[in-house]
């Protein structure tokens, strides 16, 4: 068959390229012309493991040709940003234009399916109005469904094979059409269902995550207070057999978690109470995390504090630092006027201001490092390494990633967010 993709990111590149290696013709169209450009020179514009091998490969084996406007194919798939406004509210102009941009090019027995997260009732109510233009009769000549990716980044390829996958069309046909294609290369089960019950599971599955997780972060702060140490105190919980609590942490980043659940209570304000509490303690997580900070460094009596911020990406071993709680964390010591110094070992560009490239350089002088992603890079750091460097020996761990203890046996004053045990 002959798919065209409109949306070269996170989700629309991995899916081109697992559809060219299994034997499909695609053409990945991108508004970005560098994007467009360095796809054809089998070069990445995002970091993805096992990316960069199979789209080589897709591109040396004449499947996959990327370009900036779309064209004729059997199949579209449209995997475009489906953002919030500074309103809340979903910003449905990327899914709208790129289904207008495919409608000079549908035919008659095409199929049009959707892999951006969308509030429930986008398919029906924006997409088909739109597709409509192309005077094919939707549903009979034309096919529409809703197949939400529903991979995490750094195992993408993983999951893309392995995950269920959920199809909803507008029709029967339209599933079935979906399905017969995905399974070129999905091993889990494709799970039948009409456009908006499909729209409304991917959106609930984050939601569940970012109410969970806000429990989680509710947790940690009233473990402060009592002498618990939240992360034990959840792990022996989540040995009851139905119990399955997420972790705190300094917030919840990402393009995907932190923005869904606005979908929901976009479309039901007053039905939304636990979603949109949820989501808002979430996005207090980071100014909490700049309170406790300023807080260490007034008990150690430091007035000049410097702080080393180890963390620019959302979460562990990944480059893409989008709505990262660490951003919002470095904002908030900003408008406190703390002194800072933020390393990350994945971004290799700078971001932030003082922003250094080296651990070294981000501890040089200071009085607190602050862990607020857990990359394993951190984990391995050794805090007798940093002895001579630090002018005050003080530790914040928001992750819980670090050996707290061994920390301590090498003098350390030692913090670690959610636990008032240590
Ligand atoms: N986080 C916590 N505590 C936790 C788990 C996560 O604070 O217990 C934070 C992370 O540090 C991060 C944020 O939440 O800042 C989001 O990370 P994540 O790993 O939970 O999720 P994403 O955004 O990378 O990917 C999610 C996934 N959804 C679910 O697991 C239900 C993924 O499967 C989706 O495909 C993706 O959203 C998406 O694109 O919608």
């Amino acid at each position: 068959k002959s798919i065209c993709v409109v949306g070269l990111g996170y989700i629309g590149l991995p899916t081109s390229v697992m559809f060219a290696i299994n034997g499909h013709k695609v053409r990945g169209v991108d508004v970005n012309h560098r994007a467009v450009e360095m796809v054809n020179n089998k070069q990445l514009h995002l970091e993805e493991n096992g990316l960069e091998e199979r789209l080589k490969e897709a591109v040396e084996n004449g499947n996959l040709h990327a370009s900036t406007e779309p064209a004729e194919a059997d199949v579209f798939i449209i995997a475009v940003p489906s953002p919030i406004k500074a309103d809340k509210t979903a910003n449905l102009e990327y899914v709208r234009k790129a289904t207008a941009s495919i409608v000079p090019f549908v035919k008659e027995g095409d199929l049009v399916i959707l892999e951006s997260t969308v509030p429930p009732r986008t398919v029906e109510d924006v997409m088909v109005p739109e597709l409509e233009k192309s005077n094919l009769v939707i549903g009979a000549q034309l096919f529409i469904s809703h197949s939400p990716e529903r991979v995490i980044p750094g195992k993408v390829f993983q999951e893309l094979v392995s995950n269920d996958r959920i199809v909803g069309g507008i029709n029967e046909k339209s599933s079935l059409m979906t399905k017969e294609l995905y399974e070129v290369f999905v091993k889990g089960t494709i799970h039948l269902t009409d456009a908006t019950t499909a729209e409304m599971v991917k959106v609930i599955e984050n939601t569940y995550r970012d109410v969970n997780i806000a429990f989680a972060n509710e947790l940690a702060m009233i473990s402060e207070k009592i002498g618990v140490n939240a992360w034990e105190a959840i792990k022996l919980a989540n040995y009851h057999p139905r119990v399955n609590i997420h972790t705190p942490g300094p917030g919840v980043g990402g393009h995907c978690i932190a923005v869904d659940p606005w979908f929901l209570a976009e479309i039901e304000p007053d039905l939304s109470k636990i979603i949109q509490l949820s989501r808002n303690t979430n996005d207090s997580m980071p100014m909490y995390t700049a309170d406790k900070i300023y807080d260490f460094l007034k008990e150690q009596g430091l007035n000049d504090g410097k702080v080393a911020l180890l963390g620019l990406s959302f979460k562990a071993n990944i480059d893409d630092q989008r709505e990262s709680p660490s951003l919002a964390v470095i904002n908030h010591l900003m408008e406190r006027e703390i002194n800072f110094n933020v390393f990350d070992p994945h971004i290799k560009e700078t971001v932030v201001v003082n922003q250094t490239h080296s651990l070294e350089e981000a501890v040089d002088g200071a009085d607190i490092l602050v862990v607020l992603t857990d990359h394993d890079k951190f984990k391995a750091i050794d805090p007798a390494q940093l002895d001579s460097l630090m002018r005050t020996k003080m530790v914040f761990d928001t992750k819980n990633a670090l050996p707290l203890q061994d920390w301590a046996k090498a003098g350390f004053v030692v913090k670690r967010l959610g636990d008032s045990k240590i």
